[in-house]
């Protein structure tokens, strides 16, 4: 199954974005994009692609030795990015560093419970929202609009498994289904180090 681990805001802050989102939509050139899907909206922290079953246990245990070992952290979706003209996303801000621990550890699991990793890129926590249809779009706009958000604070308290369902059906620009198979809590109480 194709497996990521990350960090899933609680339903009011997804709803703060979904309100500046509903503004997207109604700039010029919104048809351009594709709008992700709300309920699966997540901050990745480390993606495994196709994982074998059997690998599963082993991948269980070590991510919730990394959640285990990291503290809770306060975070806040803040502003926007880009990649290129491909993706519009919302970004983060709060304790970045927590984030990007979680995020290693997430991802030397994986490693240790036998995942094929990508080689590592440098990690940019992001939210996408839309994708650029095609070769892209111009997303200035967007990233106007989006630029001055600023979510209400919560206190992530959770590491997540998600599997990504793809679309089947061959309908073009269906969405890959998001489901939350396992979560595992914040426990640490060692700050950054370690
Ligand atoms: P994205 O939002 O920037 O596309 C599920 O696909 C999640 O894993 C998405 O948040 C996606 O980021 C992220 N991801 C990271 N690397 C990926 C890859 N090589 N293929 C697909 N998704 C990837």
């Amino acid at each position: 199954m194709r497996l990521f681990a990350a960090v899933v805001p609680p339903p009011e802050c997804l709803d703060e974005l979904g309100r500046v989102v509903d503004r997207l939509h109604r700039l010029p050139g919104a048809d351009g994009l594709r709008w992700t899907s709300r309920p699966g909206w997540h901050l990745t922290l480390a993606f495994m692609g196709e994982v074998g079953e059997e690998l599963l246990p082993e991948l269980r245990a070590r991510l919730g030795r990394a959640a285990h070992r990291t503290s809770a952290f306060p975070l806040r979706l803040h502003g926007g990015g880009h990649f290129g003209r491909r993706a519009l996303w919302a970004g983060v801000a709060g304790d970045l560093d927590t984030l990007r621990l979680l995020a290693e550890r997430s991802d030397a699991a994986a490693r240790r419970a036998g995942v094929a990793m990508d080689e590592h890129r440098r990690y940019q926590a992001h939210l996408t929202v839309g994708r650029g249809r095609g070769e892209g779009a111009p997303l200035q706009p967007f990233l106007d609009e989006l630029g001055g958000f600023e979510g209400t604070r919560w206190q992530v308290t959770e590491l997540a498994l998600v599997r990504s369902n793809l679309p089947v059906s061959g309908v073009r620009g269906e969405q890959p289904r998001y489901e939350t198979v396992d979560a595992w809590p914040l426990e640490g109480r060692e700050g950054h180090s370690g």
